[in-house]
């Protein structure tokens, strides 16, 4: 009998323009990582043959949008593109106010100044890198309050992202609710996996914070993933537009923080957006003082323009079904090969499960550090390590010990084919195979904040 005939997906656009890229070999690859100090961050992106440090600015812009950036307005004040993006803002998210920023953590930093006294709580759906330093750097502490299932790296929960309401209530019957400023709600969680919160989550919360008086700012980073996860596993929203979904989620908010650099498809550039005149105000007030003028916020005209192009293109329901789409095709391969990842496949990448990969290096010898050493030295895939490194060190010295502990194989938009795929899924089987060979690292330079993205490592012998 014939096999029935399946219907694969394409990505909706063609390729006009390509970069080169190097191949390097075992030898050149040893030195480099040597010289970098065993930190995928310290790489020069020339010496990496396909690059999944980060989906973050790495994008592939369109052609639209590059034609947009040939219409900036670079005015000082007031600037063309700047209203464009303000419209695009309240149409797709529904929100009232924009304050543009150079990126996500200059919104960040601007937020938790204006929203955050110190010996505030502010409780999230797990941390983020950025996000929780600037909490703690306006005399907050962050409290995570996602559900236990996102800790488990097996546990196949569609919606991992979803909040705790009793750990949260918790929280207010502990601290009372005017010690909290806001709930910190990120959506497709990234430490967690790229993983979702529902719609009925959110809903839920949103009864809850209102109850209590508690704001809820959204971390909207990568809200269209979310939404396709929404589209694609809760009950009543198959026949709902992306841009429908998320203009939901948004409208159970109050206001956002947003890395335009992931799901906005630009290079660069990110914004604050409020619906409380008072907060929009202050921060009106306060991004002259960071970023620039309240119309510009440290961007170009022309990146407003891109921003403004990439938001409606970021909540295409066709774009967003293929961006998603090869995520789990790689996931499904690794999968294939025995490589333990996070599961549900998260939106945004693959994060291979480091504790199980590398069960005999203990935490603190870094195996999720390791772990993206090794897979760079095998092919020149550049990945990040998410776990003990990342988590970095609480206010009294210690260290957070996350209890995932991650390999983040992250995927830029519209940049790969699904035979760079290929290559990547074929490479990490590879070093799995001699896992039982490989040895831990041990920290040798330590930064003060951030300390994942500059520290460095030696071998253990
Ligand atoms: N995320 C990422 O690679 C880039 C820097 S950290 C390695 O995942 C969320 C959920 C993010 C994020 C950045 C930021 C900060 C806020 N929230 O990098 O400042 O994933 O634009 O945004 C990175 P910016």
């Amino acid at each position: 009998m014939n096999k029935p005939i399946k219907r694969s997906w394409a990505e909706p656009y063609k390729i006009k323009m390509v970069e080169l890229i190097k191949m390097t070999s075992h030898s050149e690859r040893k030195k480099a990582l040597k010289d970098a100090g065993f930190n995928t961050f310290l790489l020069r992106s020339e010496d990496v043959y396909i690059d999944l440090l980060t989906d973050s600015g790495t994008s592939a812009m369109s052609d639209r949008q590059w034609a947009g950036m040939m219409l900036g307005d670079e005015a000082y004040a007031g600037s063309r593109n700047f209203y464009h993006l303000e419209e695009v803002v309240k149409d797709v998210y529904g929100y009232k106010y924009l304050i543009p920023t150079h990126q996500g953590r200059g919104a960040e930093n601007i937020l938790s100044k204006i929203l955050i006294k110190k010996g505030d709580i502010i409780p999230g759906n797990m941390y983020f890198t950025t996000t929780r330093l600037h909490q703690e750097l306006a005399g907050g502490k962050f409290e995570d309050v996602i559900i236990d299932e996102a800790h488990d790296a097996e546990n196949e929960f569609p919606f991992k992202g979803n909040i705790d309401l009793k750990k949260l209530d918790k929280l207010v019957k502990k601290y009372g609710a005017e010690k909290i400023p806001y709930v910190s709600m990120a959506t497709s969680v990234n430490m967690a996996g790229g993983q979702p919160i529902s719609m009925a989550n959110l809903k839920e919360l949103r009864k809850y914070t209102k109850k209590h008086g508690i704001r809820v700012i959204h971390d909207m980073t990568r809200v269209a993933e979310n939404a396709y996860f929404i589209q694609q596993r809760e009950k009543g929203y198959a026949d709902k537009s992306i841009k429908e979904i998320v203009t939901e989620i948004c409208s159970y908010t109050d206001g956002a923080t947003m890395s335009a650099k992931k799901d906005a498809l630009v290079n660069i550039g990110g914004f604050l957006a409020v619906n409380d005149w008072d907060v929009f105000e202050e921060a009106r007030n306060m991004v002259v003082v960071y970023e620039g003028l309240h119309t510009y916020g440290g961007l170009a005209g022309r990146d407003m323009e891109a921003m403004a192009i990439g938001i409606r293109e970021s909540v295409d329901d066709d774009h967003i079904k293929a961006r998603v789409g090869q995520v789990i095709y790689l996931g499904e391969k690794m999968i294939d090969y025995g490589v333990p990842i996070v599961k549900p496949i998260g939106g945004h990448g693959i994060f291979v499960d480091a504790k199980k990969f590398l069960p005999h290096i203990p935490q603190e010898s870094f195996p999720a550090q390791t772990l993206a050493a090794e897979i760079y030295l095998d092919s020149g895939v550049r990945t990040m390590e998410r776990g003990i490194v990342s988590a970095g060190r609480k206010a009294n010295g210690e260290n957070y010990c996350p209890k995932l502990e991650l390999v983040r194989f992250t995927i830029p938009r519209r940049v790969y084919t699904q035979a760079h795929m290929d290559v990547i899924a074929e490479s990490t089987a590879r070093v799995y195979e001699r896992r039982e060979k490989i040895k831990g690292l041990k920290m040798v330079y330590e930064p003060k904040y951030l300390r994942f993205f500059q520290a460095k490592f030696e071998q253990l012998k």
